[in-house]
């Protein structure tokens, strides 16, 4: 086999450890008051209890506008059992739109990476950072990226941004659409943000059949798996998960996606 990420974390995947309700690893949360959060709103930080294998990536989830952290907290131990650092967070203001919604989860990784306790600043990697954001907050993934490119992987989901052209962005991109979204339509939103992102990005557009705009702010099975997939692909160069996410889903009227594209860099 090819060599081998170093930050390979947890056993070899399969469709069901993708798929399951929590993955192989113990978690645990921590809240934090939005006292003592510089630039975002009150949080929840998410992490594996285990230290044996060395340190995670982490992600920091957004919601979208008017939505409290509660509407995306479901993904925090969803992906945290899987081997990453989690913060979910409330905004500065409910109705801050994406470019401060960026900003704030820049803030909230500065914040996990520089002034969180101990205890979770040594199971992160620093160089290992991802973006996860709801409607405004999928439209904040993208700014977050386009002012920090240093990032491993951004998902946006069901995004929605007045910005629809998206060339500036070199971090691995997916967008999650939703096939009956009429708050931030896929012709109008999803589509032309993964269109217009390079094709020398990696960078993926998966619909969700027959799915609204509120999709995401419930455990969904297959927002959960590809997730999984994008962040231990592009954040801990784990190949072992590309056998998800490359053909991809085959798109079926009757199936849980109902349009899937994907560049499939190597
Ligand atoms: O975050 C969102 O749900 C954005 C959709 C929206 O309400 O936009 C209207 C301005
Ligand atoms: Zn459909």
């Amino acid at each position: 086999a090819a060599a081998e990420s170093p930050y390979e974390r947890g056993p070899d995947p399969t469709r069901s450890s993708i798929e399951a309700s929590r993955g192989p690893f113990a978690v645990t949360s921590t809240s934090v008051s939005s006292w003592s959060t510089p630039g975002f709103g009150s949080a929840t930080i998410t992490y594996p209890t285990s230290t044996s294998e060395g340190t995670y990536g982490a992600v920091a989830i957004s919601p979208g506008f008017t939505a409290s952290e509660s509407t995306i907290a479901w993904l925090g131990p969803r992906l945290a059992s899987q081997g990453f650092v989690v913060i979910t967070f409330n905004t500065q203001s409910r109705y801050d739109q994406p470019a401060a919604r960026g900003d704030q989860l820049l803030a909230a990784l500065d914040y996990l990476t520089r002034s969180s306790s101990a205890t979770i600043r040594s199971r992160i990697d620093p160089n290992r950072l991802a973006v996860i954001g709801h409607s405004m907050g999928g439209g904040g993934t993208l700014e977050a990226a386009k002012d920090r490119p240093s990032l491993q992987a951004t998902i946006g989901l069901t995004p929605w941004n007045s910005d629809k052209t998206w060339p500036e962005i070199r971090t691995p991109s997916l967008v999650i659409g939703a096939e009956n979204d009429s708050v931030a339509p896929v012709g109008s939103h999803s589509i032309p943000f993964y269109q217009s992102i390079p094709s020398s990005t990696s960078k993926a557009y998966l619909e969700l059949n027959d799915a609204s705009h509120f999709a995401p702010n419930s455990s969904n099975t297959t927002i959960a798996w590809s997730t999984i997939s994008w962040l231990k692909l592009y954040v801990d160069d784990d190949e072992r998960y590309r056998q998800f996410l490359c053909p991809g889903p085959q798109p079926s009227s009757f199936g849980e996606v109902s349009d899937y594209r994907n560049t499939c860099l190597s």
